[in-house]
C-alpha cells in the first residue's frame, strides 16, 4: 500500500472525505501559496488512498468491504485537521479491569509476528511499556486484506489501534501488559524507514546475554556507543535508557523540592560571564559582541553575589561547561550543575548537614519511586543498590590518606587524590564502614579553588569537602573567602587576571555574610547511582571533547 506521502500518478475524481459527525474544523490562516501547496498534498494523497484501495481489493477482484477499518492515515488528518474528541489509552492503563471494553491506542510498532495469512501478532510499544495486539481474519471484523497491510507495517512506526482488551488464558511473555487487545481498526500514523539505523532488540541486550549466546555459538550484534549516540533519539527508546532519564529527572526533583522544602531560593545565573569562574585551561572563551567572555564553568561566582545580594540560600539547576581536553569516562565538557550557596552561622560543617540529609532523602525517593525505572535500567546494566548510612559518614582528607598509606598506596599528603586513589579508598571505606556514599573534608588547600576559605588553625589545610558515590566524587564544596582583599590575594596566587572578576571581588565590600556551597554534577550521580560504566550514557545528548551534535 503507499504511503499518502508519496506522490501517485493515478489520477482521482474522488472528492475529499467529508468530515464526520461531530468532529469540528479548526481554522487556519494561510497564503495562497501555501493553499495551492496544500491542495496539490491533498489531490496527491488523494491519489494514494485511492491506490491504497485498489490494493485492498481481494483476490477475486472484489473490494475490500473492510477497507475503512485500516491503512495509511491520510496527511491532512495528520495536520491537526480536526479536534475529534477521540480518547486515547496509554499501554500502561490497560489492566484487566478494561477486559471487554474498546480502546483507542496509539504506539510504536515494537514487533509484528504473522501467523499464516490469518493472524498477526503486533507488540505495541510506548512510553517503555508494552501490549500484545492481536489480530484474527474474521467475517464482517477482519479482513486478509488487513492482516496483510498489517505485516507490510515497518518496526517503529507509529500506529493507531483500535480494539477490545481482553485476558489470554497463558502467561504474555513478550509484553508488559497481562492483557491482550482484538484489534478491529489498524491506521498508520507514520512509517519508520524500514530499515533502522539501530535495532532496538539489540540496544536492549546486556553484555550477559550477548555472551551467553557467544558461549552457545551464536553472535549477537553489540551496538556500539559512538552509533547509539549518533541516532540517539533512537537510542534513548530502549527500556534502560528511559529508565536512565526518568531517573535523571527525579534526582532533579528531588533536589528542588527538598531545597525548596529548606527555604532555599532557585535562581537563574548568565552563562556568558567576562572571566572564568573556575580558573585553569578547562575554558570556552568566545567574543561577546566583541569583547572577550567565557562560558560559565560554573554558576560559582554569581551563586555567591546572590548571597551578597540577600538571599540568604540559593540553588540553580542548569548547564554548566567545562573545555575539557581529557576523554574520560566520567568528563563531559558541558553538563547539568546542581548548585547550592548558603549563609553559614559559624562553620562549613552546616553546609555538609545540607548534603548529608539531601542526599540521604533524594536516594530513599529514588529507591521508591523510581523502582520500575531501576529494574529496567538493572536488567541490561545490572548493578547492585547503593548502600548508605542514615547519617553519612565524614572523614578527613588526612584521614582518608592515612588509610591509603596503610593499604600500601603511595600518596602525596598535600596533592589532590587521583582516580585510582579516589576509588580505593572508596572500597577501604566502604569495607570499613559498610557504606559507598560518604563526605571527605578538609582538603589541602593547594588544590582547591581560588574562593576557597583556608583552615584556621592550619592554612595549608581548606574548609572544603568532596562527596564520594562508590569511590568517585560528586560533590565539591567548601565555605568561601568573604573578605575582598584576601579574595583577590588568593585569585592572584592563584594565576587568575583579578581584572576580569573585579565586579564579583567588589561584591564582598559591602558587608558580606560567611557563607559556603556546592556543585553536584547531575549525570555523575546518576552514573554512579546506578553503577553505569559511562556518563554518557546519563547524559541525553553528551557533548565530549570530539562530539557536539546531535
Ligand atoms: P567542581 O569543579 O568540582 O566544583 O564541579 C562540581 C561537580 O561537577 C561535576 N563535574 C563534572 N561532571 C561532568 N563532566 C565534567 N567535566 C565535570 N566536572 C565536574 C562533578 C563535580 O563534583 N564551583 C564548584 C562547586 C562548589 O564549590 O560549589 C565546582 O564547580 O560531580
Amino acid at each position: 500500500m503507499a504511503s499518502p506521502d508519496s506522490s501517485n500518478p493515478l489520477p482521482t475524481n474522488e472528492q475529499p472525505k467529508e468530515e464526520e459527525e461531530g468532529q469540528e474544523s479548526v481554522g487556519v490562516k494561510v497564503s495562497k501559496k501555501e493553499a495551492n501547496k496544500l491542495e496539490r498534498q491533498r489531490r496527491r494523497q488523494e491519489a494514494a488512498a485511492a491506490a491504497a484501495r485498489l490494493s485492498a481489493v481481494s483476490i477475486d477482484n472484489a473490494p475490500d468491504p473492510l477497507a475503512a477499518n485500516y491503512g495509511d492515515i491520510p496527511l491532512d488528518e495528520r495536520m491537526s485537521k480536526s479536534v475529534t474528541g477521540r480518547k486515547w489509552t496509554y499501554i500502561s492503563d490497560l489492566t484487566a479491569e478494561l477486559k471487554g471494553k474498546e480502546v483507542l491506542i496509539r504506539a510504536r510498532v515494537q514487533a509484528i509476528r504473522e501467523v499464516g495469512k490469518k493472524i498477526a501478532f503486533i507488540v505495541l510499544r510506548k512510553c517503555g511499556f508494552t501490549v500484545q495486539c492481536v489480530l484474527t481474519v474474521a467475517p464482517d471484523l477482519v479482513s486478509p486484506q488487513m492482516v496483510k497491510y498489517a505485516t507490510s507495517l515497518s518496526k517503529e512506526s507509529i500506529v493507531d489501534v483500535l480494539g477490545v482488551v481482553s485476558i489470554p488464558n497463558v502467561e504474555i511473555k513478550g509484553a508488559t501488559q497481562q492483557v491482550e487487545v482484538q484489534i478491529r481498526k489498524l491506521h498508520c500514523l507514520d512509517r519508520a524507514a524500514p530499515t533502522l539505523p539501530i535495532n532496538i532488540e539489540d540496544a536492549s541486550r546486556s553484555e550477559a546475554d550477548i555472551e551467553k549466546a557467544a558461549q552457545e555459538g551464536k553472535q549477537l550484534p553489540r551496538v556500539n556507543q559512538d552509533t547509539r549516540l549518533n541516532h540517539r533519539y533512537i537510542d534513548t527508546r530502549t527500556d534502560a535508557n528511559q529508565g536512565i532519564f526518568r531517573v535523571q529527572s527525579e534526582v532533579g526533583n528531588a533536589f528542588r523540592d527538598f531545597l525548596l522544602s529548606e527555604g532555599f531560593c532557585e535562581i537563574h545565573t548568565p552563562k556568558s560571564i567576562k572571566g572564568s569562574s573556575e580558573g585553569g585551561a578547562a575554558v570556552f572563551r568566545f567574543l561577546y559582541k566583541g569583547q572577550e567572555a567565557c562560558l560559565a564553568q560554573s554558576p560559582q561566582l554569581h551563586k555567591q553575589m546572590a548571597i551578597c545580594g540577600d538571599f540568604n540560600r540559593v540553588f540553580e539547576i542548569g548547564p554548566v561547561y567545562r573545555a575539557e581536553d581529557s576523554f574520560t569516562h566520567r568528563h563531559l565538557c558541558e553538563f547539568i550543575g546542581l548548585d547550592v550557596e548558603m549563609e553559614i552561622n559559624e562553620h562549613y560543617f552546616e553546609v555538609m548537614d545540607i548534603v548529608d540529609r539531601l542526599f540521604v532523602s533524594l536516594f530513599d525517593r529514588l529507591n521508591k519511586n523510581c523502582k520500575k525505572e531501576l529494574d529496567a535500567i538493572g536488567r541490561q546494566y545490572p548493578f547492585e543498590p547503593l548502600k548508605y548510612s542514615r547519617k553519612t559518614l565524614r572523614l578527613t582528607f588526612e584521614e582518608g590518606v592515612q588509610m591509603l598509606k596503610e593499604a600500601g598506596v603511595d600518596i602525596d599528603p598535600f596533592g589532590d587524590l587521583n582516580t585510582e586513589s579516589e576509588r580505593k579508598l572508596g572500597q577501604l571505606v566502604f569495607e570499613k564502614y559498610g557504606t559507598e556514599f560518604y563526605i571527605l573534608h578538609r582538603y589541602p588547600l593547594a588544590v582547591r579553588p581560588f574562593y576557597t576559605m583556608p583552615c584556621y588553625d592550619n592554612p595549608a589545610y581548606s574548609n572544603s569537602f568532596d562527596v564520594f558515590i562508590r569511590g568517585e566524587e560528586i560533590i565539591s564544596g567548601a565555605q568561601r573567602i568573604h573578605m575582598p582583599e584576601m579574595l583577590a590575594k588568593r585569585a592572584e596566587e592563584c594565576g587568575i587576571d583579578v581584572k576580569t572578576i573585579s565586579t564579583y571581588i567588589d561584591s564582598f565590600r559591602y558587608g558580606a555574610p560567611l557563607h559556603g556551597g556546592f556543585g553536584v554534577g547531575l549525570e555523575r550521580v546518576v552514573m554512579l547511582f546506578c553503577a553505569l560504566n559511562n556518563i554518557r550514557k546519563t547524559s541525553l545528548f553528551p557533548r565530549d571533547p570530539q562530539r557536539i551534535a546531535p
